[in-house]
């Protein structure tokens, strides 16, 4: 898979808005994880996605058209609450309709961090993707943060608490790592139709 062009298209705050026209691969995980880098790493555009330090930046469902023939969406992150609100929701129902309802989605990458176990919200996000049948594999963020040795010990660490692989779990990071191994598996969402 190459990817030779990539735009912002649109965004969605409410269901009504989510598109339908094109086949969708989309980015979960928790705020701050890496959705945004991820997807500007892959395109090879730094500003593509707007990413921050700040957690809790993509609040809305952000599509990418990608070659003209895919979208690749941003979805707003799960398991933060700003300081004095209290957190009720486990993600925002956003998020929720957008997994649930979207006819075209190919394929979810759950991002998690490299460096921690996945958070209960994670095991949860990854029991519901499996629960209702949603295409998806996890990918490991931030691997430039750990010793290249140790990246095979944290997959298989995130793989065992997943109760998957360790083939099912990638490391990327922003500065490239892991690009091919995605690019891969999204081109192998449209040969198996
Ligand atoms: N070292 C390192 N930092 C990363 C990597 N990926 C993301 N970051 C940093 O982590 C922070 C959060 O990245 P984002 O891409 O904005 O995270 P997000 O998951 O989109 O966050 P929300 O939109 O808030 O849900 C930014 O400061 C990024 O520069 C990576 O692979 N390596
Ligand atoms: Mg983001």
């Amino acid at each position: 898979m190459i990817i030779k062009s990539a735009k912002y298209f649109t965004s969605a705050v409410k269901e009504v808005d989510f598109l339908n026209n094109l086949p969708e691969i989309c980015f979960v995980g928790r705020s701050n994880v890496g959705k945004s880098s991820l997807i500007n790493m892959l395109v090879g555009q730094k500003g593509l996605a707007k990413s921050s330090s700040t957690p809790g930046l993509t609040k809305m469902v952000n599509y990418f058209l990608i070659n003209d023939n895919f979208y690749f969406v941003d979805l707003p992150g799960y398991g933060y609450s700003k300081t004095g609100k209290k957190h009720t929701e486990l993600w925002s129902t956003l998020l929720e309709n957008y997994l649930l309802s979207s006819q075209n989605l190919k394929m979810v990458f759950m991002l998690v961090d490299i460096r921690h176990k996945p958070t209960e919200l994670d095991v949860l996000m990854h029991k519901f993707l499996f629960y209702h049948n949603i295409p998806h594999k996890v990918i490991a963020t931030k691997c430039d943060k750990v010793a290249k040795s140790k990246i095979y010990n944290f997959r298989n660490e995130i793989a065992k608490y997943l109760s998957l692989g360790i083939a099912d779990v990638i490391a990327v990071s922003e500065n490239g790592a892991g690009k091919e191994d995605v690019l891969h598996i999204i081109a192998n969402c449209f040969k198996n139709n």
